[in-house]
C-alpha cells in the first residue's frame, strides 16, 4: 500500500452465509491472516478525541486520521487517510500534540518522550475476499470475541469518494445488507469492554 492512501469503508455485521454469498458474486479469497495491532495515546486522549489513531501493526507504524475536516454526511461509511511513512507520521501527530516536529527522528522516539502508552492491543484473524468490481471486503474476528466485517474501497483523491460510497452501497445491497446505523467497530467494543471511561470521553465528543 502507498505510504498515504484515502480508506473508504463500511462496516456490517457479518453470518456464516456471507462467504458463501461473496463467493456467488464472484469474490476471491487473497488473504487469511493475523493481524496484531497496538494502538497509542496520551493520558488526555489527546490523539484519538482528535480522531487520530496512531498504532504498531506487526511491528510498523500506521496512523490513521480525517483527511481535513470530518463529513458525517454519507451515513455509516467513513473516509480515513492511512499513513505509513514515519516522517508522516511525526508531522501529523506532532500538529495535534502541539509539539515542535524537528525534535523527532523516528515514531518510537516520540511515542516515548511525548508519554504515549499502549491503551488498546488485540489480534485479529482476518480473511480479505476481492471482487471483480475492485472492493476489497474483511471478515474479522478479534480475540476478544467480536467479529466485524468491512466493506473497504480504495482511493486516490477525496474528489472520488462519493463514487466509492456508491461501488460499497451497491456490493452491500447485492450482500443484502440493510443497516443505515453506524455499526461498531473493533475499537468501540474493545474500549467499551476494557477501557469504559476512555470510550465515554470519545462518545461524549463523537468520536465513537
Ligand atoms: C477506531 C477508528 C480507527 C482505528 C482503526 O479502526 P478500524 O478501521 O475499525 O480497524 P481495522 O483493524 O479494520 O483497520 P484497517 O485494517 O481497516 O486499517 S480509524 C477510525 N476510527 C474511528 C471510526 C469511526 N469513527 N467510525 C467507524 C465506523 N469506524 C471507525
Amino acid at each position: 500500500m502507498d505510504s498515504l492512501s484515502l480508506e473508504v469503508e463500511r462496516k456490517f455485521f457479518f453470518k456464516p452465509e456471507t462467504e458463501l454469498k461473496l463467493r456467488d458474486l464472484g469474490a476471491e479469497l487473497k488473504r487469511d491472516q493475523r493481524i496484531c495491532d497496538r494502538y497509542f495515546d496520551n493520558e488526555h486522549f489527546q490523539l484519538t478525541l482528535a480522531d487520530h489513531w496512531l498504532r504498531m501493526r506487526d511491528g510498523y507504524w500506521e496512523l490513521k486520521c480525517p483527511p481535513g475536516k470530518i463529513d458525517n454526511s454519507f451515513g455509516p461509511a467513513t473516509h480515513y487517510l492511512e499513513i505509513t511513512q514515519e516522517e508522516d507520521i511525526i508531522c501529523r501527530v506532532c500538529k495535534v500534540l502541539g509539539l515542535i516536529q524537528t525534535a523527532w527522528i523516528s515514531v518510537a522516539d516520540l511515542v516515548q518522550s511525548a508519554g504515549l502508552d499502549e491503551f488498546a492491543s488485540f489480534v485479529t484473524e482476518r480473511k480479505v475476499y476481492t471482487l471483480p468490481c475492485g472492493s476489497h471486503v474483511d471478515l474479522d474476528k478479534a480475540d476478544f470475541g467480536y467479529q466485524i466485517g468491512e466493506i473497504e474501497v480504495l482511493v486516490s483523491d477525496v474528489s472520488k469518494t462519493d463514487n466509492a460510497l456508491e461501488k460499497i452501497n451497491s456490493l452491500a445491497e447485492k450482500l443484502g445488507l440493510t443497516n443505515t446505523e453506524r455499526i461498531p467497530g473493533k475499537m468501540d467494543a474493545f474500549l467499551m469492554q476494557f477501557r469504559p471511561l476512555h470510550y465515554k470521553k470519545l462518545q461524549e465528543a463523537h468520536i465513537l
